[in-house]
């Protein structure tokens, strides 16, 4: 099927139909289902919502949505790898380009950042005593804006327009000249509102952070998390304007015809630069909050105080500005000079110094510890050698010399895997168990958890392991197919095993979920005889947690109020007012707007473009003039009249 969409070609094959298809099925029963349980309420409530715990629970639950979509993409690659000169379906050539690119750029923006970003929301505020995010409706907005970006890469597929340039984006292929389609405009507006939302969430979580903790809780005396989430939102704050400028500048060169990164005048090392510039930063940004997590984990599940707390914070100060010092160890093959390789190959290498004293401080944190191995601290357990195997690969990569070997291998692949799925991903989900109680007033099953993972971390390592040696053995990565000439059949074909036993292990967690909701265990406030400040509040957390504004004395302070004040927290002579939080419609709107402003660019729609800039800046105009407190005041007093 061939069509004409406002000059951009949308030509459907078997697999896109399959796609609407699944779609157009999978809506028609979700309202048939939310109309009979009488759920709209709840969708209107969450829609509306400028509350943290809420927002978080929809950062998680688009975040799991979107890991399943990238998650089959990656069995798609994994079947059509799994065999040489292998003819899965339609997954060869251009469609392989875009099934990896895809991947990748969901995986990392959509799945990872909205993880953690979720987990932040949900947590965050309640360990450092405040009733809420230092600006809700902000919070809100950010949720909406990143939202209409992932919504505009996750459609690009259903209108044949699939980015495919990978997901660094690399010029030259990226400029329209060689990848004409629409495919790579989507990827640039999509990250682009999408990242406005994440510099606002960083922003968000600065200011509540800075000014929102509970009296006495100095920054000393504040837990792993929020420490990680700090660094991590100034590190959003530097390195994603970045990516916004690289973006806007290849979006010059794709719609207003700049050759800024290619041409006679241009410089694709220029794209390389920018991209690294952020692109390393950003995987300490996925990394850093997974740290944290681990860390208050690993402490409540030893029950002891994190070992060595203070060089904890340093070690992640430290790995924050060294990211910022790295870039280049990406581009180790452009040939830039003897010198300026060994430079970036020197601090890379410094980083695994803080790195290590982090690794160090949990194992003595467990040492002597009286450990409970529940799902948390199982995926924590997990976390600690496979991130270290991924650490120790990421040392050889380091070395530029040896890179010229690994670069563009499969090593790599193995590479990034290791730390971002044995990082990122568990960490995660051991926040996800931990926090469960939290975010909804039960715990998820603790047999069905540990099921999960088991099958997700034996099945990592089946899929990955083989993979450096497919990569030393020569396989390039991004490449739809090898020849049993090349010596690397049986390293994909146990690859594609293991990544159908995660995925497994991924259906044994939604399945958990739903599990859970139906037959309920309720957990108490305290359900893992926690220390710090979120276990003192009932669960799920309500709208305005503390009730008295706890008075912090110490480190882990309801831990200490246990041994010392039998479990009563001191209370603060003053108590913290909460910001106003609304229920308002204004955030889905943006969002929309973002949206469809976004698509009158990619299609080249010059009056669409000019209502939708109009409709966004009226937007902003409305908003300036509303007034919540006056609007607060006044309810409250009809609310006192009644
Ligand atoms: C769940 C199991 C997963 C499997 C089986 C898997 C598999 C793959 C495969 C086969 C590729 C293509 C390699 C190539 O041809 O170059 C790939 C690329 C990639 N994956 Fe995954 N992956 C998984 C999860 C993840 C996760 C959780 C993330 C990040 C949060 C991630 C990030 C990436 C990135 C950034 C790329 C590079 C894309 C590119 O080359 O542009 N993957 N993955
Ligand atoms: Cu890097």
């Amino acid at each position: 099927m061939i069509a004409d969409l406002f000059g951009r070609k949308f030509y459907m094959a078997s697999d896109t139909i399959g796609a609407w298809v699944m779609l157009t099925l999978t809506a028609i029963l979700g309202i048939i289902l939310i109309t009979r349980a009488k759920k709209w309420p709840i969708i209107r409530e969450y829609a509306t919502t400028t509350h943290h715990r809420k927002i978080g629970v929809l950062y998680l639950l688009s975040a799991t949505l979107f890991f399943m979509r990238a998650g089959i993409e990656a069995l798609i690659i994994r079947i059509q790898l799994a065999f040489p000169d292998n003819n899965f379906w339609v997954f060869q050539g251009e469609k392989f380009n875009e099934a990896f690119t895809t991947h990748g750029t969901i995986m990392i923006f959509f799945v990872a950042m909205p993880l953690l970003i979720g987990l932040m929301n949900v947590a965050v505020p309640l360990q450092i005593g405040a009733q809420d995010m230092a600006f809700p409706y902000l919070n809100a907005v950010s949720f909406w804006l990143f939202l209409a970006g992932a919504l505009l890469v996750n459609m690009s597929f259903f209108m044949t327009a699939s980015p495919n340039a990978g997901w660094t984006l690399y010029a030259p292929l990226s400029t329209d000249t060689y990848t004409p389609s629409a495919g790579n405009d989507y990827y640039i507006f999509g990250i682009q509102v999408s990242g406005i939302g994440t510099i606002l969430a960083a922003i968000n979580m600065i200011v509540t952070i800075v000014r929102h903790r509970a009296p006495g809780m100095t920054l000393m005396k504040m837990p792993l998390f929020p420490w990680s989430t700090l660094i991590t939102s100034f590190l959003i704050l530097i390195a994603f304007p970045v990516l916004t400028i690289a973006l806007y500048i290849l979006m010059f060169d794709r719609f207003f015809g700049t050759s800024f990164f290619s041409g006679p005048e241009g410089d694709p090392i220029y794209w390389q630069h920018l991209f690294w510039i952020f692109g390393h930063p950003e995987v300490y940004i996925i990394i850093l909050p997974a740290f944290g997590i681990f860390s208050d984990i690993i402490s409540t599940f030893s029950k002891k105080r994190v070992f060595g707390y203070g060089s904890m914070v340093v070690a992640l100060a430290i790995i924050g500005l060294l990211g910022f010092m790295v870039w280049v160890h990406h581009m180790f093959t452009v040939g830039l000079g003897a010198l300026v390789n060994t430079f970036f190959a020197v601090t890379t290498m410094l980083i695994a110094v803080p790195t290590g004293i982090k690794i160090f401080n949990w194992l003595f944190t467990m040492r002597k510890g009286v450990i409970r191995f529940s799902t948390p601290m199982l995926f924590a357990a997990g976390f600690i050698p496979t991130f270290v195997m991924g650490g120790v690969t990421g040392v050889m990569l380091s070395a530029a010399a040896a890179d010229l070997q690994y670069h563009d291998t499969y090593f790599v692949v193995a590479h990034f895997h290791y730390v971002i799925i044995g990082g990122t991903v568990l960490g995660a989900f051991a926040g996800i168990y931990y926090w469960f109680p939290k975010m909804f007033g039960i715990t998820l099953n603790e047999t069905l958890g540990k099921l999960h993972f088991w099958l997700f971390l034996i099945g990592f390592h089946i899929t990955f392991f083989p993979q450096h040696f497919a990569g030393l053995n020569g396989m390039p990565r991004r490449v739809y197919t090898y020849t049993a000439e090349d010596n690397v059949f049986v390293f994909n074909f146990v690859s594609t095993l293991g990544a159908f036993l995660m995925g497994i292990g991924t259906a044994v967690f939604v399945w958990n979920i739903y599990k859970s909701f139906k037959k309920p265990q309720k957990a108490g406030d305290d359900p893992w005889n926690g220390r710090t400040l979120e276990w003192s509040v009932p669960s799920p957390a309500p709208e305005h947690p503390f009730e008295n504004t706890p008075q912090v004395v110490s480190h882990d302070p309801v831990w200490e109020a246990k041994l010392h004040r039998d479990g009563e927290l001191p209370k603060a002579s003053e108590s913290r007012t909460a910001p106003i939080d609304v229920v308002s419609w204004q955030p889905v709107m943006l969002g929309s707007l973002m949206l469809f402003f976004s698509l009158a660019f990619i299609y080249h729609v010059t009056w669409l473009q000019v209502t939708l800039g109009i409709a966004v800046l009226g937007f902003f105009v409305v908003r300036a003039l509303t007034d919540e407190h006056t609007k607060k005041a006044k309810e409250d007093q009809a609310h006192d009249n009644v």
